[in-house]
């Protein structure tokens, strides 16, 4: 008795696998453009221990993907006013488990101000952007959502 479907199985079975690959693939794409609302612009709010304010400015004040941008920062230690602080910005999208591909260089200006430039968002989608503070050796983290379109 002759039969042909051992020659012929596997052949499905891989465009059935291509398939399921572009379907996830499609699946993460759409992931990225959930979001109707353009970032940032002007903020205020809290650090996640509440221990600092933070005024976050983004130049130009409406972020897109693919530009760079600045961000001018504030940051009022609740405690009084503080020499001590040093502040990172970083920025993550949680979603994809990534974060940004470039280092912002952040400046301290006069008093409590910061200004971080050269930060740019890759890809639309859901972006944190971290204030990060430390102080006495202790990081307090202040962090924005950002949906990019
Ligand atoms: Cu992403």
């Amino acid at each position: 008795m002759a039969t042909t479907w051992p020659a012929d199985w596997r052949r499905p079975s891989r465009s059935a696998s291509a398939l399921l690959g572009t379907a996830a693939l499609a699946l993460l794409l759409a992931g990225c453009d959930r979001a109707p609302v353009a970032g940032a612009g002007k903020k205020r709010f809290d650090s996640n221990g509440g221990r600092y304010s933070v005024e976050l400015e983004t130049r130009p004040p409406a972020i897109a993907v693919n530009q760079l941008f600045d961000v001018d920062l504030r940051v009022t230690p609740k405690s009084g006013p503080s020499a001590a602080m040093e502040v990172q910005v970083d920025a993550r999208m949680p979603a994809h488990f990534h974060g940004k591909n470039r280092v912002a260089k952040v400046t301290r200006g006069g008093g409590d101000t910061w200004k971080a430039e050269g930060l740019l968002f890759h890809m639309p989608g859901h972006w944190e952007l971290y204030v990060d503070i430390t102080e006495g050796g202790v990081t307090e983290r202040a962090q924005l959502d950002v949906n990019l379109q």
